[in-house]
């Protein structure tokens, strides 16, 4: 019989890509999903697999509701993508960011552990744990000093994972992923906002772009290669967590001039710096060191940031020039 998967967050950027993924390797796919009134399945929709994965209702505040999707859908894995994910907002919303962010993930460790606890558990942990970083290159061993309620909120979520590996015996690993972006990226993060900014500026339908620190670092990397990483810890002997990276950071200001030189413009004439767009404490520079994941799961980004840059602008000149 064919391997059962349950994604939270399966009409997320991630998880519509590891949806994608997993039936590409015979998986049956369930999807958790959140009702909301907007379209919440365009991105499933664009890799046109909406038909191909079940989707059963449910809130990660709502454990019930997860137990309802373990039994509905007999998973073997678990990812566990849900998250209110925009850094920004934790800050309005601090609340629910832990709620959903760093409870909901203790929810789905509360379920598995009392429906099967021999189901394994991938926890979406990100580099926002590092923060106020610690070392120049952050790795598994880095400590963590995370500087938003989302990240906050995030770390509770992976002590918890690892709580639930080291008490229970549980198959439970924690990505620590780093950037990650794609044409499905929601359109609040900033490649995005920019990739979509420099697509209306060429179009004629917009004349300047409102950023924020436009002096902060990432280590950016494509999402089609990062959901292959979940799915490698979730296949090793042992659960573990790791750093999941390019290795490689680039300023806010950099990724602008590589998005606009695409189209034959120059960023620095219209990308206008706005205060509203600063956060309360900022992370300047993340840059990961992904050697562990490379030796022991054999995985490696593939993706240069000027081509998913590129890649991002061709598809926002397409859906803006179909607007
Ligand atoms: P995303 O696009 O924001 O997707 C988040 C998903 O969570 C959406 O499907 C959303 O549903 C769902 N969701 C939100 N609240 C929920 C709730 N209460 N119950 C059930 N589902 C809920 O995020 P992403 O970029 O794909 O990231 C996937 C995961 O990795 C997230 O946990 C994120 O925090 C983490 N992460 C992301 C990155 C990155 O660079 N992308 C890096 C490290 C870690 P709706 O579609 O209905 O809103
Ligand atoms: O910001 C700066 C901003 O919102 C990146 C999430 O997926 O990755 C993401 O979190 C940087 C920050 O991503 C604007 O201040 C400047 O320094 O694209 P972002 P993020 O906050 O790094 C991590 C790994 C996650 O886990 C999260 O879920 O860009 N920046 N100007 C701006 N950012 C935004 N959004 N908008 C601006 O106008």
């Amino acid at each position: 019989m064919s391997r059962s998967a349950l994604i939270t967050g399966i009409t997320g950027q991630d998880g519509a890509y590891l949806a994608q993924f997993l039936l590409g390797k015979g998986y049956r796919v369930s999807g958790m999903l959140a009702r909301r009134s907007s379209d919440t399945l365009w991105r499933l929709n664009e890799l046109g697999i909406a038909r191909d994965v079940t989707l059963i209702d449910g809130d990660l505040v709502d454990l019930t509701s997860i137990l309802r999707a373990l039994e509905a859908s007999a998973a073997n894995e678990v990812y566990n993508l849900a998250a209110q994910s925009f850094v920004a907002t934790s800050w309005r919303q601090p609340l629910l960011t832990a709620n959903v962010t760093g409870v909901g993930a203790l929810n789905v460790l509360e379920a598995i552990r009392i429906h099967d606890r021999s189901i394994r558990f991938y926890q979406a942990s990100t580099s926002e744990m590092f923060g106020l970083i610690q070392a120049e290159r952050q790795d598994e061993g880095t400590p963590f000093y995370p500087r938003s309620p989302y990240g906050v909120a995030k770390l509770f979520a992976h002590w918890s994972t690892v709580n639930y590996r080291e008490s229970f015996g549980m198959h439970a690993s924690s990505g620590i992923l780093f950037n990650h972006e794609s044409p499905l990226r929601g359109i609040e993060f900033v490649t995005r906002k920019v990739t979509d900014g420099v697509a209306r500026i060429k179009l004629g339908k917009a004349s300047e772009l409102r950023l924020g620190n436009i002096d902060a670092r990432r280590d950016w990397g494509f999402a089609g290669d990062y959901v292959e990483a979940m799915w490698l810890m979730l296949q090793q002997e042992r659960p573990d967590d790791y750093v999941i990276a390019t290795g490689v950071t680039t300023t806010v200001r950099e990724m602008c001039r590589i998005a606009f030189a695409h189209v034959g413009l120059e960023a620095e004439r219209f990308v206008v710096v706005d205060p509203a767009f600063l956060r309360p404490a900022e992370v300047d520079v993340l840059q990961g060191n992904p050697v562990k994941a490379r030796e022991r799961l054999g995985w490696s980004a593939r993706t240069p940031l000027d081509d998913l840059i590129v890649m991002m602008v061709d598809a926002d000149m397409r859906r803006v020039g179909r607007e």
